[in-house]
């Protein structure tokens, strides 16, 4: 599910980090791509134009954060907003003061509304709870059977009696209050559409037990029609969230991704699947930068806005800009980079990375080794490595308990990097250090201290 959407943020994004400066043109063709992702995607029209004009106001009014560049900080926006539509926060299940909790589900046929209350259940075991299922869809012979079977497989009771589903319903919560069950989750009767008696019987059941949580079970494969249903639902139950079923499935999927924005309740559980553990709380944050394919790159951003001097990060990028980008200035980015925490964290955090990179072994002692180098130049040999001869370099490699081969070497990797900087437009073509001048490059001053 989403790999339409995930697949088309993906190219959009690879394309706003191509550009350094993001022009108004740039911002513009980039909201127009967004547009028609998320209709591509299947997303509700009218979501998609209110979540575009918002990205575009935030964009444009973007208070420039010196440690994201322009594209960064449109991504960042796209996966706030984002994650505001899939309703923000994860639902925080609370309890009825006087217990039993009632937890009521409705939904079209089909929808998992059966399969989510036993998954709801197993849920609920989990949090030390102890529920029992109420079977109140008396439509279909079948159903009852069925969620005893579920229910079973989940270790929660199952109530029913052969009566009507208001009289089910209201006897199923007085049996739990007599057996001493917290958590009463109560299984409806779904049609294949909307009609009025389906939605009689279930606000009758609602009218008879109170629930404290009613949610609209909504199959995620439904498409366009999955929000019809839930405006339907809301207008007559007032929904307290939705659950969203069948999330494994191959379907585009932003029809269901509208259904919380358009009736404003939270998506509260998703299932991906039909066995009873395909099933959790919903994390919206988690969600959006699913679909958006970031990893977990945002977090990393975080990170990096709380933990990185924004004056060493701002210097760098104007000394790589001006094509003065020495090894004092790589110092400082290994710093920075080190306060990001261990190496191998941050590339697990970053997206689209091939498998064997991710695996590959991150050696910390390498960089500690490459800063032990560069301690050991002088200010001039830092900022200048053409002055670095044979004699120099013993030294260096004396001094960080090197050998002159990896000082080498360290120097030759140096000399690529700015190749690759000046090649890709990074940095501009002058000179590295850009005040090589023969008095000063010949002086040796003494090593800053370790
Ligand atoms: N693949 C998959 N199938 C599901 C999921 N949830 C429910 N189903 C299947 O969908 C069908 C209808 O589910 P059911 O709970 O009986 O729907 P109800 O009519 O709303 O009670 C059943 O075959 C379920 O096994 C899910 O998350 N993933
Ligand atoms: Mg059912």
């Amino acid at each position: 599910m989403f790999e339409t959407l995930t697949d088309r943020f993906g190219e959009i994004f690879t394309r706003l980090r191509g550009r350094g400066r993001l022009s108004e043109a740039d911002l513009t063709e980039a909201l127009r791509e967004i547009r028609v992702a998320l209709l591509e995607g299947d997303v509700n029209l009218e979501v998609v134009r209110e979540l575009v004009e918002t990205i575009r106001t935030r964009a444009a009014g973007a208070e420039l954060e010196r440690s994201l560049t322009p594209a960064q900080q449109v991504i960042k926006i796209v996966n706030e907003e984002l994650t505001a539509i899939l309703g923000g926060e994860e639902l925080r299940i609370t309890y009825a003061a006087r217990p039993p909790t009632v937890v009521l589900l409705a939904g079209l046929q089909g929808s998992g509304k059966t399969s989510a209350a036993a998954k709801l259940a197993r849920w609920f075991v989990e949090q030390g709870r102890h529920p029992l299922l109420v079977a109140a869809d008396l439509q279909r012979p079948a159903a009852v059977e069925q969620l005893r079977v579920l229910g079973r497989q989940v270790g929660a009771a199952v109530f029913s009696e052969p009566t009507d589903p208001v009289d089910v319903a209201r006897r199923g919560v007085a049996e739990a209050v007599r057996v001493g069950r917290d958590v009463v989750i109560i299984d409806t009767a779904g049609r294949v559409s909307v009609d009025a008696v389906l939605m009689d019987e279930v606000a009758a059941v609602a009218r008879a037990t109170s629930p404290r949580y009613t949610f609209l079970v909504v199959d995620a494969m439904t498409g366009q029609d999955a929000v019809a249903t839930a405006v339907a639902f809301h207008e007559a139950l007032t929904l307290d969230g939705v659950i969203l079923t069948k999330l494994d499935g191959d379907a585009r999927g932003g029809a269901a991704l509208s259904v919380a924005k358009v009736v404003g309740r939270p998506v509260a559980f998703v299932s991906t699947g039909e066995r009873p553990a395909d099933f959790e709380i919903f994390r919206p944050g988690r969600m959006a930068g699913r679909i958006l394919g970031m990893g977990d790159v945002l977090s990393l951003i975080e990170r990096a806005e709380h933990s990185l001097d924004q004056d060493v990060a701002g210097r760098a990028m104007d000394r790589i800009r001006r094509g003065r980008f020495t090894l004092e200035d790589f110092q400082d980015q290994l710093q920075q980079m080190k306060r990001l925490g261990p190496l191998s964290g941050i590339v697990g955090m970053l997206p689209g990375l091939p498998k064997e990179m991710r695996n590959a072994e991150i050696d910390e002692g390498n960089v500690t080794r490459i800063e032990a180098v560069i301690r050991s130049m002088t200010p001039a040999e830092r900022n200048d490595p053409a002055i670095i001869n044979g004699s120099r370099r013993t030294r260096i490699a004396a001094g960080s308990g090197t050998t002159p081969a990896q000082v080498n070497d360290l120097l030759n990797r140096f000399k690529e990097m700015q190749k690759m900087m000046r090649s890709s437009g990074m940095m501009a073509p002058t000179r590295p250090g850009g005040r090589r001048d023969k008095r000063k490059g010949g002086r040796v001053t003494p090593a800053r201290s370790r």
